[in-house]
Parts: C-alpha cells; sequence; structure tokens
C-alpha cells in the first residue's frame, strides 16, 4: 500500500467545541503520522483561494463565512493510503449520511459545519498541502 500525505483541517465548529484532541486522536488511533501542524485564522481570500473548485457551487459564500468565523487547525498527516483512509475516518459530507463511528457522524452539527476537511485526492492533496506548508521535508519523518 502507497505512503501517502493528506491534508487535514480541523474546521472551527470543531475547534469552538474542544474537539482539537478528539479528531487528531482518531488520526492518530487509525495509524496516521502528524508530519505538520499549525492553528490559522483565515482571511476571507484565503478561504476563497483554498476552496476555489466550489467558487460556482451555491454554497461557496456560506461556506467561506464559516471557514473564516474562527480559527482552524491544518496538518499534514501522513499513512499508508492516507487519502483514502483519512476521508472513511471523516465519513460522508452530511453527517446525516456518515457511517456511525465516523467523526462526522459523530461530532458534525451539519453539511457545512462538518468538524473537519480531508483532501480527495492526490491532485488536491499536493495543492492543499502546499497551500498551507511550504517546506514540508523539513519535518523529519
Ligand atoms: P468533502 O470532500 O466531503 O469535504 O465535501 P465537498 O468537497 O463536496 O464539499 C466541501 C465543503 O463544502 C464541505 F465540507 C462543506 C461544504 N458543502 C456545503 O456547505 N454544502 C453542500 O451542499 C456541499 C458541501
Amino acid at each position: 500500500m502507497p505512503i501517502e500525505r493528506t491534508l487535514v483541517i480541523v474546521k472551527p465548529d470543531a475547534v469552538r467545541r474542544g474537539l482539537i484532541g478528539e479528531i487528531i486522536g482518531r488520526f492518530e488511533r487509525g495509524q496516521f503520522a502528524v508530519r505538520a501542524l499549525r492553528m490559522v485564522h483565515l482571511t476571507k481570500g484565503e478561504a476563497e483561494g483554498f476552496y476555489a473548485v466550489h467558487r460556482q457551487r451555491p454554497f461557496f459564500e456560506s461556506l467561506v463565512s464559516f471557514m473564516v468565523s474562527g480559527p482552524v487547525v491544518v496538518m499534514v498527516l501522513e499513512g499508508a493510503e492516507a487519502i483514502a483512509r483519512v476521508r472513511k475516518i471523516m465519513g460522508a459530507t452530511d453527517p446525516a449520511r456518515a457511517e456511525p463511528g465516523t467523526i462526522r457522524r459523530d461530532l458534525a452539527e451539519s453539511i457545512e459545519r462538518n468538524a473537519v476537511h480531508g483532501s480527495d485526492s492526490p491532485e488536491a492533496a499536493a495543492f492543499e498541502i502546499s497551500y498551507f506548508f511550504a517546506e514540508l521535508d523539513a519535518f523529519p519523518g
């Protein structure tokens, strides 16, 4: 199984509710290594740039407002098949449709306030990691 890196964000709803440790713990128990991590309060421009692929979608403005409503925690996770496995641990976008035991089913409030982000493809992971972490290879494995 290929070792991959993916970008995860603990979103403002989860930070506000004191769920940073709970969420990181679920990934660590899922055999992921945290390779880089920091807290950041995104500007509107930064949130728009991050979600640029969604800019034509009806929920875009609301999503951006939510993402700048408080600090987030951004991190790079590394592990076997990280992109797909992180998304399995997160659960479906809409918490009501997510499998029991997933982060979104257990902890998220709504399809917008859904607690966590994970890259959805190798291309997205490369873009998203470089969006927040300039020199990832400086972090030893
Ligand atoms: P996901 O990959 O599961 O995070 O979901 P998407 O890439 O489809 O959507 C990105 C974010 O847009 C979601 F996390 C929340 C938001 N969104 C909405 O607010 N409403 C929707 O109907 C769909 C997505």
